[in-house]
């Protein structure tokens, strides 16, 4: 016990202070701006992503500006189950936008489970390629923001990334899309490949190789690579069985099997839950080692691999030590009800 003969003083002082530390450290902790850039159709872990956005968004650590999808899908309901997920948790109205021109990664069979949402739950958006463009949405939400105050999240193929890069003048902005990123983003979080290097291409990169050169060679601003041996190390998707029939990232993992068997019962690599985690709360040290001074290098074939080079400014991450502590928070967030 604290004894003094100016305790009472010094005890109020310290309450003062540490009050004042709260406000300041609560105010300076503004949600974090997300453009989330999905290849929603294939894999459900971009179902399980939007739910972990959605819930830090309900929790005050992220702003959703907008959605857009990669990775044009024969389904032609990416869209709708962004929609079908973004009404779950009470925001039906955010900008969403599909790429058009992904015919070169055009998937060969259509997603086990979009359709599935965009039949079962409520939205309003359009079929995909009746959508406005990701390339217009990300131009116009990017023109609207504060300068260096946007974070993209990216857990696809890189095309949506590199139209940007290599877009011009349009009616939301006078900047080329290079001169847009470099005002407006302050940092991008990218699944994609594997560190320090891959040994068969990762599926991010290899389905738009071209765009994933352009962007690690061109892109302006700093960027966090997660690879692909990171979410395999966290198996998460059980946790949704408890949740509400009315869930439809449950239903996602119901209808999206791994092998051979429902994700909702087996569980699935988490790639795209802990990208988001990152773009909203950082690496967090209790949770993640940094490696960086290098930057990322791609070829053609798709194939990463780091090299050090203190001119550049990627970083990728690394698991700090077991991946409970990831699988814990990640499957909490995930099951977590919509809090509107
Ligand atoms: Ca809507
Ligand atoms: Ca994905």
């Amino acid at each position: 016990m604290f004894r003094s003969p100016c305790f009472p003083a010094f005890s109020l002082l310290l309450c003062v202070c540490s009050q004042a530390w709260f406000v300041q450290f609560s105010s300076a902790a503004e949600p974090v701006k997300i453009i989330f850039d999905t290849d929603m159709a294939g894999d459900c872990d971009d179902a399980g992503a939007l739910a972990v956005l959605n819930a830090l968004a309900d929790r005050g650590e992220a702003e959703i500006l907008a959605v857009v999808t990669n990775r044009k899908d024969p389904a032609n309901a990416s869209a709708a189950a962004v929609d079908v997920i973004n009404t779950y948790y009470g925001r039906p109205d955010l900008p969403l936008g599909t790429d058009k021109d992904g015919a070169k990664i055009n998937r060969a069979r259509p997603s086990a489970f979009t359709p599935g949402l965009r039949d079962s739950f409520p939205h309003d958006a359009a079929a995909d390629d009746m959508m406005p463009d990701a390339l217009t949405v990300y131009r116009k939400t990017l023109a609207a923001q504060p300068d260096h105050s946007v974070v993209i999240c990216s857990v696809g193929a890189l095309s949506n990334l590199e139209d940007l890069l290599h877009s011009t003048a349009d009616e939301s902005s006078p900047l080329s899309g290079l001169e847009l990123i470099q005002q407006k983003v302050k940092q991008t979080v990218i699944m994609g490949g594997g560190f320090p290097r891959t040994e068969r291409p990762e599926t991010n990169i290899k389905l738009d190789a071209a765009a994933a050169v352009a962007v690690v060679r061109e892109w302006p601003g700093p960027i966090l690579w997660q690879g692909f041996e990171v979410g395999a190390a966290i198996i998460t998707g059980p946790e949704l069985q408890a949740t509400s029939e009315e869930n439809p990232v449950r239903m996602a993992f119901q209808l999206r099997p791994y092998n051979g068997k429902p994700s909702l019962e087996v569980g699935k690599p988490s790639h795209d839950q802990a990208t988001v985690l990152l773009a909203v709360r950082g690496p967090q040290p209790h949770l993640w080692e940094v490696v960086d001074k290098g930057r990322v290098v791609t070829n053609s074939d798709g194939d990463t691999e780091w090299r050090t080079d203190r001119a550049q400014q990627h970083r990728y991450v690394k698991i700090k030590g077991t991946p409970a502590a990831l699988t814990k928070i990640i499957g909490d967030l995930m099951a977590a009800p919509p809090r509107h």
